[in-house]
């Protein structure tokens, strides 16, 4: 993407209603607009990194062999009444009647239209186990939304639904989930800590909150430090296999961690008092088992082995994908902007010309801007006629993690500047390297990058490859 031709409308004030790093960063990069009270448009730049988010939840929740499907937002209040939450779930609920005097809703989450769907289709316990999940935009009429995209009304969640015959299966749909869970954040390069939390509205006894650290976190908690020494790292784990999953959760759940709803002041005393950390966090997901709560009342039974109808047993395991953007920031900044991990980056790599008009400088960056794209990577180039000082600050409040500058002077040496974002560390390269260099970064997040990289690079030529 050439900047001259995007739609960035960058800030040049601080916006003074936003109280959060992140709801001011997501303003000042032209990422959002606020529409009303918790409701946002995702302008060009942020709606690119919602896609990203999106993007790994789904691969993610496919490795472990969840099925994608959508479900629509508005819902009838009909399903509601039948579980008993029509009632129960209060003023949280956006209430719409239609034409037709209909009551209807916009779902504030899908576990009747879910259990619905299946009990129309499913029959059998031979049909099982089966997850099916979507992403799909939610409403909760929030008394306070606030910090932007982290509290909205308005938001985007990645909600699957897991069918199973016996608990034993629920419990490892639940476990699979978790496992699944942690190597989502860790690509997003966020560190999720799952504590043990409180259940809500949705219900159930099992239940973990995955928590990112952040002292502007809406949540207290309270857990053992040797928990954020763990990390899930490349394992590749038989998502079938009920020992590998319950195993990783006990790695991960064993030692102290829990919201201020759960927090037990005589197990914390059993933690160390060295290792006792009290902070705050930003909930990023959710998973529940609730057996039959909702299978039961809406009639969602299979037939069994013995040929008796029993009903199933559920949970329900939520992604806040639109909240991530918020918590990802509010993770990856300094006081110049944003700085984004290679997971989530909206584009990968900036390229700064410092001479716009300078024949051989335009053409060098047409050539970087070329051969970035040439890998399958998106360049931003900023070739606007600015000053340097105004495409470094544009740059770094944008948080591109790697830039690469040319101009003149670099040129007549035969070099560029490759910059990374967070260390703020330089190095010339020859420009055919910094394109190399940033095909090694991104390679093990894009494997058609990975796969460029294997095909030899000697006898191309400097403008097809670089
Ligand atoms: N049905 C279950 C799981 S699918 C459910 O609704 N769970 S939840 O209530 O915990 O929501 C899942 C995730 O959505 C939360 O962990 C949080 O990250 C995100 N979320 C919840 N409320 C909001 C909100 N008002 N704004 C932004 N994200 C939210």
């Amino acid at each position: 993407m050439r900047l001259s031709r995007y739609f960035l409308p960058v800030l040049k004030e601080t916006p003074a209603d936003a109280q959060i790093a992140s709801h001011r960063l997501m303003l000042r990069a032209g990422m959002i607009k606020q529409a009303s009270a918790g409701i946002y448009s995702w302008l060009p730049l942020g709606f690119k990194v919602l896609r990203r988010i999106e993007q790994i939840v789904h691969e993610e929740q496919q490795r472990a062999g969840h099925i994608p499907m959508l479900m629509p937002t508005l819902q009838s209040a009909d399903l509601w009444r039948e579980s008993g939450r029509y009632d129960a779930y209060g003023p949280e609920m956006l209430r719409i009647r239609d034409r037709q005097d209909r009551d209807m809703l916009y779902g504030p989450t899908n576990e009747e239209m879910i259990t619905d769907i299946f009990r129309s289709h499913v029959s059998s316990y031979k049909d099982l186990p089966m997850t099916l999940y979507h992403i799909q935009w939610k409403f909760r009429d929030e008394v306070r939304p606030r910090f932007g995209v982290m509290r909205g009304r308005e938001f985007l969640m990645k909600d699957g639904y897991n069918f199973d015959l016996t608990k034993e299966d629920a419990l490892h749909a639940y476990n699979r989930h978790l496992v699944s869970y942690l190597r989502t954040y860790e690509r997003m390069g966020l560190q999720a800590i799952p504590m043990r939390a409180d259940s809500g509205p949705i219900g159930g006894d099992d239940t973990h909150e995955f928590l990112v650290l952040a002292e502007t976190g809406e949540s207290e908690v309270f857990y053992d430090s040797e928990i954020t020494e763990l990390k899930f790292g490349d394992r590749q784990i038989d998502y079938d296999s009920h020992e590998a999953c319950a195993a990783v959760l006990a790695e991960f759940t064993s030692r102290y961690a829990r919201t201020d709803e759960t927090h037990d002041e005589t197990v914390w005393a059993e933690v160390p008092a060295d290792r006792q950390r009290v902070a705050r966090g930003i909930e990023v997901g959710q998973i529940f088992y609730f057996g039959t709560k909702y299978s039961e009342p809406m009639g969602a039974t299979v037939q069994g082995p013995d040929g008796k109808p029993v009903p199933v047993h559920m949970g329900s395991h939520g992604i806040g994908v639109s909240r991530l953007v918020g918590a990802i920031i509010e993770a990856n900044h300094d006081d110049k902007g944003i700085i984004w991990p290679e997971g989530v980056t909206p584009f990968h790599c900036g390229i700064v010309n410092l001479k716009q008009g300078d024949a051989e400088a335009d053409a060098a960056c047409e050539d970087l801007y070329s051969a970035i794209k040439g890998l399958g990577l998106e360049p931003l180039y900023d070739d606007r006629d600015e000053r340097a000082g105004g495409k470094f600050a544009t740059m770094d409040l944008v948080g591109l993690p790697w830039r690469i500058t040319v101009g003149p002077r670099g040129l007549k040496n035969g070099v560029v500047e490759l910059t990374s974002r967070r260390t703020g560390e330089s190095e010339e390269l020859a420009p055919r390297d910094a394109v190399a260099k940033v095909a090694e970064i991104y390679a093990p997040h894009h494997p058609h990058v990975e796969a460029a990289l294997r095909e030899p690079m000697e006898g191309r030529s400097f403008h097809t490859w670089m």
